[in-house]
């Protein structure tokens, strides 16, 4: 399945396959989104099609759905799942203390509330998304359309008022129209630097009405698996 791959990419795939070890018969599983988290897919999918591994994946993104259907894994939503024994997921940043940045594929709303609906989360990542301090990567806020150059203002002028570097913020486009999320909603993504404190910001930045999230996840990741370009994996 993997062939010959580029050292970011062989860094993903080994991190996905050593992830998906601590996915037992029966569990239902949260499925995230991402490349990286595209290989976790194409494991799971290869271990239910010639191991006959009984899961049932819950996906965060329509195309994390059609992956995971196409690999041959069954897929019910997170009403049906009610709550779920794992979840594997990409992210963005990730620091020592497991506290991520996630959100720059724009599927970060879905992918909260599935980790959060999780007994446990476990990250899988390259080892150039680890961080001292979160903020280089933009942090995604996602937003309801309407009034969303007034949430843009309040989120600029909230920001100066935190721990963090740079009050700067763009809405996130594709193409010339903006990008709009499975939920319908936009992402404004705020260029920070860095984030003195992750968690007092990820609190403040939901206050706002029109934020419907953001993409700091505080205190829900237990486990990242660092993949490496040389194929060694660690398990933090
Ligand atoms: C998802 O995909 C997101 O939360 C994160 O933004 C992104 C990481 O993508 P990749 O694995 O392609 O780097 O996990």
């Amino acid at each position: 399945m993997s062939g010959e791959l580029s050292p970011i990419d062989k860094a993903k795939f080994v991190a996905a396959k050593r992830a998906v070890d601590f996915v037992e018969d029966g569990m239902r599983v949260g499925l995230g989104t991402g490349s990286t988290a595209a290989w976790m897919v194409r494991c799971l999918g290869e271990l239910v099609r010639e191991e006959g591994l009984q899961i049932k994946g819950v996906p965060t993104s329509n195309r994390t759905a059609e992956l995971a259907a196409d690999v041959g894994i069954e897929v019910i939503s997170l009403d049906e799942a009610k709550w779920l024994d794992l979840t594997i997921d990409g992210a963005d940043e990730f620091d020592s203390d497991l506290n991520l940045i996630k959100g720059g594929g724009g599927a970060l709303l879905q992918e909260k509330i599935v980790a959060t609906a999780s007994d446990q989360m476990i990250v899988i990542a390259d080892s150039a998304k680890e961080v001292a301090q979160l903020g280089a990567f933009p942090l995604p806020v996602e937003v309801i359309p309407f009034g969303w150059q007034t949430s843009k203002a309040l989120l600029e002028e909230t920001l100066i008022n935190l721990d963090v570097l740079g009050s700067d913020s763009t809405l996130r486009m594709n193409g010339d129209a903006p990008f709009v999320t499975d939920e319908g909603n936009y992402i404004i993504d705020l260029h920070l630097t860095r984030i003195g404190n992750a968690r007092q910001t990820a609190l403040v930045l939901n206050q706002i009405p029109g934020v419907v999230e953001n993409g700091l996840f505080i205190d829900i990741c237990d486990i990242v698996v660092v993949g490496h370009g040389d194929g060694r994996v660690e398990v933090r």
